[in-house]
């Protein structure tokens, strides 16, 4: 009997930010979560091949995505790669204590028409804020397969390698309200899986998918076209994207409706601080908070204490007593003057300026905002801030480097980095450059006017 060596089931996790996709990866690749570096988002398509339950197969990281529309680089990357086609099964990671936004994912993704798995996962966190759910429902519901992990401890792995052997392609009409003519002249073209979600894309007028076109599709692209401007006039925002996004908000909130329960009354003290942050009446005052807590822990606590103690306990007293005792031996008086002159030497001005200044500022900046970060506030601030900075083209989390504008543009374009897209890192540092020209930072670090970060005293 002839044996056929089946080649491995490519598996690709696709799913919103922080839901947990690199911790599965890590676990169907056979490695504890501690035992690789997954500090941070995922930024680059991963992938390995493994065993995962004595099936070989080939499992795919990607960076997570808001909606199939996201305009940020991270939702270019995984839907290149969705576009490629390189993979045979889907497995949608959801946030099982959050389902409302995992599942209007799931049903953007249902267009692609590929065999899926839904992985609840936090379901340890889901339990512990009161989130409840009914698995057989809401698997009949999506028609795929659901099973419900907690991957940071390996639960309910078993129970994920026994479906992946079954997913399903979903059979769920998502749009019927906005697509139908749509989804009736491709469905007449027999344009079927990624070619759709393209044609979805131009829809939605997303500009950088016509690069996407294949043969045939470009024949139907002014119709396309024509069809989404027609619509998008009619619709309240004037954007057929977020229109086709609030479609599968309003679709995935009927399902979970059904299909999940709270009974989350309280959520400790760190869930109603992040409700006050988003509701105006508290919002602003903790956002003004927030950036007073910054003021002094950088401005004054890392810009203005750290910066004299390493002046005055460390430089002065022992590092440049200590280089001007080594360069006294040089005869050249230039080189010696290249190095140790008093303003322009490259130990006395330019380490200084490095080791002195810059690295305490920029350490203590790091830590405030990378404790912020873990306390999820910035998405909380682009929630609050939203409607104000949505005329300038940025989200709500554009607030702060427009903030630091006002006291150091150097540190103002650094902090360009909490935005999501670089359309927005363009036009937050556009408007720095045009709004603050006189603040091009001779004193790079001084992030507040009281500042004394000074020239160095020896
Ligand atoms: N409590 C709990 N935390 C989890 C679980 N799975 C993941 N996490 C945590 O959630 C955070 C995000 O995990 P990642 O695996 O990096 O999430 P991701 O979906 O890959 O995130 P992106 O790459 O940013 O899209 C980490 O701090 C994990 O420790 C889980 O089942 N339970
Ligand atoms: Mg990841």
């Amino acid at each position: 009997m002839a044996h056929t060596t089946l080649p491995p089931q490519r598996i690709l996790l696709l799913g919103n930010h922080q839901v947990g996709k690199s911790i599965l990866y890590s676990r169907l690749a056979g490695q504890e979560p501690g035992e690789t570096d997954l500090s941070g988002s995922t930024l680059l398509v991963t992938r390995t091949r493994t065993e995962f339950h004595g099936t070989p197969m080939e499992v795919i990281d990607t960076p997570g995505i808001n909606t199939l529309f996201s305009q940020d680089h991270e939702g270019w990357l995984t839907r290149e790669f969705i576009a490629r086609g390189d993979y045979d099964t889907i497995v949608v990671v959801m946030d099982h204590k959050n389902p409302k936004r995992s599942t209007a994912l799931f049903l953007q993704l249902t267009l692609l028409q590929k065999p899926m798995v839904c992985v609840l996962n936090m379901s340890d966190e889901a339990a512990r804020v009161g989130v409840r759910s009914d698995l057989k429902a809401l698997s009949s519901r999506l028609s795929v397969p659901v099973v419900s992990t907690t991957a940071l401890t390996g639960e309910g792995l078993d129970e994920l390698a026994t479906e992946l052997q079954r997913p399903r392609v979903p059979q769920v009409n998502l749009y019927d309200k906005y697509l139908t003519e749509v989804d009736e002249l491709l469905e007449a073209r027999q344009i079927t899986g990624w070619d759709r979600v393209i044609c979805h894309l131009v829809f939605a007028r997303i500009n950088e998918a016509r690069d996407l076109l294949t043969g045939s599709l470009h024949e139907i692209l002014p119709e396309i076209e024509t069809l989404g401007i027609a619509m998008g006039k009619n619709t309240p925002m004037q954007r057929m994207d977020l229109t086709m996004t609030d479609a599968a908000f309003t679709a995935a909130t009927r399902i979970t409706r059904e299909t999940f329960w709270e009974s989350r009354k309280e959520v400790g003290l760190s869930g109603r601080i992040g409700r006050w942050s988003m509701q105006p009446s508290t919002g602003i005052p903790i956002a003004l908070l927030a950036l007073t807590l910054m003021y002094f822990w950088v401005g004054k606590f890392g810009a203005s204490f750290v910066v004299d103690f390493l002046d005055k306990q460390v430089f002065g007293p022992h590092v440049i007593p200590w280089f001007t005792w080594l360069f006294h031996f040089i005869p050249w008086p230039f080189v010696r003057d290249a190095f140790m002159d008093k303003d322009f030497g490259m130990i006395t001005t330019g380490l200084f300026l490095a080791l002195g200044i810059v690295l305490p500022v920029l350490f203590t900046y790091y830590m405030f905002v990378g404790f912020l970060e873990d306390m999820g506030y910035f998405p909380r601030l682009s929630v609050l801030m939203d409607k104000v900075m949505r005329p300038v083209g940025l989200s709500g989390r554009g607030v702060m480097p427009l903030l630091m504008g006002f006291s150091c543009i150097t540190m103002a374009i650094v902090t360009t980095r909490v935005l999501k897209s670089r359309k927005e890192r363009i036009i937050a540092t556009l408007l720095l450059i045009l709004g603050v020209p006189v603040l091009l930072c001779w004193r790079p670090c001084s992030l507040s006017s009281g500042s004394s970060i000074s020239r160095p005293r020896f």
